[in-house]
């Protein structure tokens, strides 16, 4: 690792430099395009970014839950130089070659149950999302997908339509794709209900509004990503898949955010042993390039007809390079037990400051997934405050991301590779900001 493990402010956040380079931004990048903390990064590894003006930041956001190896991770650097070295690109619809065949043997392998199973490589989470949606009403012959209140599945046109929150995501950008019903899901910081209470009540939706017999999929996160880092009540999970198992029903986990380790298992459905019938997958794949896949059932996966499925650069050699490499880290270095550390060190710490602060009304995540929810003095939801803490945490040289349907969801995603140190100075650095509120 070349980068040196430490924290570093040399200038203000962001420095002169960052400063000159987003004024050119603000002249060259398409507006619609939002940054969350304008430093620009000219080198990152292990728990640090280092940016233009040579500040040292420390990464509590692993460019949205991807890098979970760690930036430039040396097996994802080398298998990226040798493949690019090689060929960069022929379509695998056209001729093939092996890395992406081992891609999909190790999806199939990795991924929960021990059923057979099939893969299809994509680009990015959202296409993931779509080809799951297909794939399930080719299987079914039915239309409607069933999604949940927070759920986040993406910015094209169909995952407009099952993603929940309207801004940013969506205002403007209608109409959006039809047969898409969203029920309640399980939130017990705000719904005070049981697991299987919360799955009655969404199952009684599905059944109400939409109708077992046209449900093609129920989509959903096991652990509502951008929607706030909302972990369902126990139970939840397991009676929404046994519904789904007894009505025909695919049900589909959206892994793209919990997956590769991120929460403590390799997937996050292990964590209540839920065996999803497809699974999708991106972000934490390949260590940084884009990459994403939809891997499940094989008499499910087989049900588009042949050429159904594809794309021109839907696992393209590089990529699937870098997921051999990334998948590899994963397992070698057993990063879900360091994401479980990762959990032990700031759970205790988010309690603690909790404790004192009652502007942290909820401390909640799992492994490396993990978030505070902040409320004002009646408990509503106070993204105002959530906001100015991630900017002073910014200032004080961390990258902290925020999150919620409500905006009041302040969210922590380390590289699975942070070194607790790093991580436990952080957590002093949040405490040093809310104290000082
Ligand atoms: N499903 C669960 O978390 C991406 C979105 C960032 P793409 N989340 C980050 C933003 O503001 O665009 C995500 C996710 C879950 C699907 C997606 C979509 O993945 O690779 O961004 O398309």
């Amino acid at each position: 690792m070349t980068v040196t493990q430490q924290r570093k402010l040399v200038t203000e956040i962001p420095g002169p430099r960052s400063v000159e380079l987003l004024g050119r931004v603000r002249r060259s990048v398409a507006r619609g395009v939002g940054i969350t903390l304008p430093v620009f990064v000219t080198e990152a590894g292990g728990g640090i970014l280092v940016d233009a003006d040579g500040n040292q930041l420390i990464d509590l956001g692993s460019g949205i839950a991807v890098v979970n190896v760690g930036n430039a991770a040396p097996a994802v650097v080398q298998a990226v130089q040798e493949q690019v070295a090689r060929f960069t690109h022929t379509c695998f619809m056209v001729t093939p070659y092996q890395g992406y065949l081992e891609v999909c043997e190790a999806l199939n392998r990795i991924t929960p149950g021990d059923h057979e199973k099939r893969s299809v490589l994509l680009n990015s989470g959202a296409e993931a999302v779509e080809n799951a949606v297909k794939i399930a009403r080719a299987h079914t012959k039915r239309d409607a997908v069933v999604v949940f209140d927070h759920g986040y599945h993406g910015r094209t046109n169909l995952t407009m339509a099952m993603t929940a929150k309207n801004m940013p995501y969506k205002d403007g950008f209608g109409p959006f794709a039809p047969e898409v019903y969203r029920v309640p899901t399980s939130y017990p910081y705000r719904d005070g209900l049981t697991g299987p209470a919360a799955a009655a009540r969404s199952v009684a939706s599905i059944e109400k509004y939409v109708g077992a017999s046209n449900v093609a999929c129920v989509v959903i996160e096991p652990i509502h990503g951008e929607g706030g880092f909302v972990v369902p009540a126990e139970g939840f999970l397991p009676a929404v898949a046994e519904w789904c198992r007894d009505n025909g029903v695919v049900f589909v986990a959206d892994e793209i955010q919990t997956g590769f380790g991120r929460t403590g298992d390799l997937f996050a459905c292990t964590h209540e042993g839920v065996v999803p019938d497809l699974i999708t997958l991106a972000k934490g794949i390949a260590g940084g390039l884009p990459l994403a896949a939809v891997t499940g059932r094989a008499e499910i996966m087989d049900a588009p007809h042949v050429s159904g499925l594809g794309g021109t650069y839907g696992g393209n050699p590089v990529a699937c390079a870098a997921a051999l490499g990334a998948i590899a880290t994963i397992e070698t270095e057993d990063l879900p037990a360091r994401a479980r550390d990762i959990g032990d060190i700031m759970l205790p710490a988010l309690r603690e400051l909790a404790a004192r602060h009652p502007v942290i009304g909820d401390v909640r995540g799992r492994g490396a997934m993990i978030a505070i929810e902040l409320v004002d003095e009646s408990g509503a939801p106070d993204a105002v405050a959530t906001s100015a803490i991630a900017k002073a945490c910014h200032a004080e040289g961390m990258v902290v991301l925020t999150a919620g349907t409500d905006g009041n969801v302040l969210r922590f995603l380390p590289p699975l590779v942070m070194p607790p140190d790093l991580l436990r100075e952080a957590m002093g650095l949040l405490a040093k900001v809310i104290d000082a509120r």
